[in-house]
């Protein structure tokens, strides 16, 4: 039943998310940015009268189709998948919990393995709305700070071999909007700045390897085989993965969210929409969109005062075949970024945002092949999503590049910044790299059209968007590449 009750609070979540002009505004030591977003919330109040009357339609049909739900579950209990609590929530897997909270832990691979060769440390959390309003994010005034509304990998820290050292990745990663843009009636949904939160697991959802993490069970831990890593002849390797997933609901649509850490250093960023179509028009075509914030800071554990220099790679597609010396060099093909900005993703360059940090060299520090440790951010693309209202500038973009201490604070503001501030220097300090990920949903009878929507009927299937960083010249070799014992 509480997901049922879910459900039917949408409406009402909407109605008062959709109230834009109770967007809270904060002081801030630059004006000219929060100001044009106050601006900008209270000229939307007409439109958003429009969606709230759109809205209680909405309810109407929600609360006709909880009579038929109640009916249903009355007649036919097989139907309703109900997320029945297991047993225990918490599975013994090979991870190492390091701290009583369960939100710092280690995974070495290969797992269970003695003789592990890579390994992750990572800190993660779900912060509310209180937490984050204090860290200068903006959210309608009506929502109660004790929400839960960011899922983050506080840190994530490297090893690419028992006697390296360990190297941070990551620096405070998370979705910071889950964006929904419906292709009629002008109407949007800001699911997480306005709907909905994260809600407790159970281990059934995580498979045999999986457990929850922390009090609250907001979190999957689970270990994944992903397929064969390495084959020639006789010799293969089998790839291994930690997700560490969370699930936003906001209603009808409720988001799986997940970071995987694999055993060859890369990182996925992950979201898959799912749930129910809009009850009220379950044929209407929309964009799920996740608005990641993947704020990265490469370095050595122990280094002080690390630099970080960011760069564009693009592949130069229209290379003649003929030999070129200038395609063999360290730097070809990258161009480096001096300034906060934006660049766009072009198929036939394989664009690549990375982020290098000069003065770590892991792979030969003497040798001829030396070469700095990079990140290289890399979206897998169904397609590119770009939304042209005046408040969605934030879409024109494909990949937006700022400081850590900057102002902007959450995604759906970073075309106003870039429209009103003057692009900082990236002086090697921490960056963040902002790029959005997009499945665009034509509803089809696989989701249940046919019939409408109920809980027995309607279901929109997980469709996921990805984009992941990757390792580059972290290891001496390749990686992952003998046999497990
Ligand atoms: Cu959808």
């Amino acid at each position: 039943m509480k997901h049922f009750l879910r459900i039917v609070g949408l409406p009402l979540l909407l109605l008062m998310g959709m109230s834009v002009t109770g967007v809270s505004h904060q002081d801030n030591a630059e004006p000219a940015f929060p100001e044009i977003v106050k601006a900008r919330a209270e000229k939307l109040t007409a439109r958003d009268q429009d969606i709230l009357r759109l809205n209680i339609e909405h309810q109407a049909k929600l609360e006709k189709m909880q009579r038929q739900v109640k009916l249903l579950e009355d007649t036919n209990r097989e139907l309703v998948q109900a997320g029945q609590r297991a047993g225990s929530d918490k599975k013994a897997i090979p991870i190492d919990i390091v701290s009583k909270d369960q939100k710092t832990l280690v995974v070495k691979f290969p797992l269970n393995d003695a003789n592990w060769e890579t390994a992750w440390k990572i800190e993660w959390d779900v912060e509310n709305i209180g937490a984050a309003r204090k860290a200068g994010l903006i959210f309608p005034k009506d929502r109660e700070d004790h929400t839960p509304v960011l899922f983050k990998i506080k840190k994530a820290f490297f090893k690419p071999g028992k006697a390296s050292p360990w190297v941070q990745v990551l620096d405070d990663a998370h979705p910071s909007e889950l964006y929904v843009p419906y292709y009629f009636r002008d109407t949007r949904f800001f699911d997480l700045r306005d709907a909905g939160e994260y809600v407790p697991l159970n281990a059934q959802e995580g498979g045999p390897r999986g457990t929850t993490l922390g009090k609250d069970r907001f979190v999957m831990a689970e270990l994944r085989d992903r397929g064969v890593a390495y084959k020639n002849e006789n010799v293969s390797r089998r790839a291994e993965e930690l997700a560490l997933w969370a699930n936003f609901n906001a209603g009808n649509y409720t988001y799986l969210i997940e970071f995987g850490f694999m055993d060859d250093g890369a990182i996925a960023f992950r979201h898959a929409p799912t749930g129910y179509n809009l009850p009220s028009d379950h044929f209407a075509s929309h964009m799920h969109n996740c608005c990641w914030r993947i704020g990265v800071h490469l370095k050595l554990e122990n280094e002080l005062a690390p630099k970080n220099t960011v760069g564009v790679s693009r592949w130069p597609g229209n290379t003649p075949n003929a030999p070129n010396a200038a395609l063999e060099n360290k730097t070809l093909d990258v161009e480096p970024i001096k300034a906060e900005g934006f660049r766009d993703w072009e198929p036939t360059e394989f664009t690549k945002i990375r982020v290098t940090n000069p003065a770590v060299i892991l792979n030969e520090p003497n040798g001829p092949n030396s070469r700095a440790i990079s990140y290289d951010l890399a979206p897998i693309v169904h397609g590119i999503a770009r939304h042209s209202r005046s408040d969605e500038t934030f879409s024109k973009h494909d990949f937006w590049i700022t400081r850590a201490d900057s102002s902007v604070k959450q995604y759906i503001h970073l075309g106003d910044y870039f429209d009103k501030q003057k692009p900082r220097a990236l002086d090697g300090g921490k960056v963040i790299l902002w790029h959005m990920s997009s499945a665009l949903h034509v509803p089809r009878s696989e989701d249940g059209i046919l019939k409408g929507s109920a809980l027995a009927n309607g279901q929109a299937l997980a469709t996921w968007t990805t984009v992941e960083l990757r390792p580059r010249h972290l290891f001496t070799g390749t990686p992952i590449y003998r046999n497990p014992k």
